[in-house]
């Protein structure tokens, strides 16, 4: 009866038929990519042209987290919309299914509602960049098909010609887990991450007259920073301003907020740290030309108003604040991540939306936008999502809303199965954050605990825990702790 009704409908409006009304997914996950790097999000000198645009169309989220700030850990829970303590995955080795076989990941939610479900590049983790071309930690129930481009960067890699900052490193520690990076020789087309916009835009075509979800995961700007050189000409080193760090600042805080920082991050000059600022934005506005050819193809192919277009990085990222690199603190470089929903339904596209968000609600939010069912706990073994529907922010960006994000990163070496061993001690600090403050524990605060007052310390120089006139505020803040479904 529904069907006839809704055949019925179509009939009387003269609109597409019943399946072509489904709205598309295009899914873009970049790699490390920090806000402070994109022009929409207020860099002055990294260019974004791209994703600005895109974030001029749609709702840019301004306060939107990661769950974990480490690649493998960060995907399995948004890519399933459970969170790190339900997959209880905290590490780059466990495929989530080891711990919760049944969980009913974003794609099959796509894929049970007859839409062509299909990956390139990172979606799931990968080691980067030594899996660049495999399957990585991919979880096979989530796709149709996939697949894994490889470029020319994987050939200068092998040639030996990336600058790295540890140099006497092998497997991933010599190019992924530390500063590297490389003007490359020859176009952007020849890069993995060309490769994956060329493949992309190729499935575009191919189902252009069906619903699909096609899932772009770019690897830059990802270490090793490899651009084709006329990205680096763009940021010389003398224009590049670096992060000031307060003088005694570790001293303020407590430890584990810095046990990010590597050894060798010791040896960077500050002619180092710009030319890794130099090449990280290099790598970013190479991937930013990248997103503009998905979106160029979708106009072109007549998709862009029944296309739901999401961008997104896997986490945050420090370029030098706090005197910290890369990734794994629980600060806002490396917690927040850009994000941005454009379904061209909206009425609240074009606004940006300062509501706390976090990256496990894209699940839900695209099964609502694509209205599309999700586990309700019928089966026990299938778990209820942990995050919500951010549809009623993408009409109104101002919407009332009282859920905070939470993000938690582990210290020491977790099992692979989350569980605590005697064997190898390691503990979790959970950060929660509102609009004004982020309250941070390590290890239920017996390692120290953190609190910043952004309406007046936007760069998070003094923490604010033991301060009596915040008293209340952490009381409150604690209540919160840990997150609970
Ligand atoms: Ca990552």
């Amino acid at each position: 009866m529904t069907r006839w009704l809704a055949c019925a409908a179509c009939i009387i409006v003269g609109g597409p038929t019943w399946a072509a009304e489904k709205m598309n997914v295009l899914f873009i996950v970049s790699d490390d990519l920090t806000n402070t790097a994109l022009g929409c999000y207020g860099s002055k000198l990294c260019r974004s042209p791209n994703i600005d645009k895109l974030a001029g169309r749609g709702v840019r989220f301004d306060r939107a987290y990661c769950q974990f700030p480490l690649c493998n850990p960060s995907r399995a829970s948004f890519l399933t919309g459970l969170r790190p303590d339900t997959l209880r995955v905290y590490e780059n080795a466990t495929p989530f299914r080891n711990n919760v076989p049944e969980a009913q990941s974003l794609g099959q939610t796509f894929q049970k509602a007859g839409y062509t479900v299909v990956r390139v590049g990172k979606l799931y983790h990968y080691g980067v960049p030594a899996q660049i071309g495999t399957d990585g930690l991919d979880d096979k129930p989530s796709w149709m098909k996939t697949i894994n481009p490889r470029g020319r960067d994987k050939d200068d890699e092998e040639k030996d010609l990336i600058f790295t900052l540890n140099p006497n490193a092998k497997g991933s520690a010599r190019y992924g887990g530390t500063l590297s990076w490389l003007a490359a020789d020859g176009t952007d087309a020849e890069q993995t991450d060309g490769l994956s916009a060329e493949a992309t835009i190729k499935l575009l075509e191919e189902n252009k007259d069906k619903p699909f979800f096609i899932a772009c995961g770019f690897f830059r700007p990802h270490t090793p920073y490899v651009a084709p050189k006329k990205y680096f000409d763009m940021y010389p080193t003398d224009k590049i301003e670096l992060p000031k760090v307060p003088e005694g600042h570790w001293k303020q805080h407590p430890a584990p907020a810095f046990a990010s920082h590597k050894k060798e991050q010791e040896k960077l000059t500050d002619e180092l740290r710009r030319q890794a600022l130099q090449a990280y934005y290099a790598a970013t506005t190479f991937m930013d030309a990248q997103v503009g050819r998905l979106l160029d193809a979708l106009e072109r192919l007549k998709l862009a108003d029944k296309t739901i277009v999401v961008f997104l990085s896997d986490h945050g990222y420090h370029l030098g604040e706090h005197g910290l690199w890369q990734k794994m603190s629980l600060f806002e470089n490396s917690a927040r991540v850009p994000l941005i929903i454009y379904d061209p339904r909206a009425k609240g596209n074009g606004r940006p939306c300062g509501r706390t968000v976090e990256l496990v609600d894209l699940h839900a939010t695209l099964a609502d936008l694509c209205g599309l069912p999700v586990p309700q706990g019928q089966d026990p073994k299938v778990p209820r999502l942990d995050g919500v529907s951010l549809k009623p922010l993408l009409d109104n960006p101002a919407a009332p809303w009282n859920r905070p994000a939470y993000t938690q990163v582990s210290r020491g070496t977790p099992t692979t199965t989350g569980e605590p061993t005697g064997k190898n001690p390691w503990y979790m600090g959970y950060s929660v954050r509102t609009e004004r403050y982020r309250y941070t524990e390590w290890d239920g605060g017996r390692k120290g605990v953190q609190l910043y007052d952004y309406d007046t310390d936007p760069q998070e120089w003094t923490n604010r825990a033991e301060d009596p006139q915040y008293a209340e505020v952490v009381k409150q803040l604690k209540a919160l702790l840990p997150p609970t479904k």
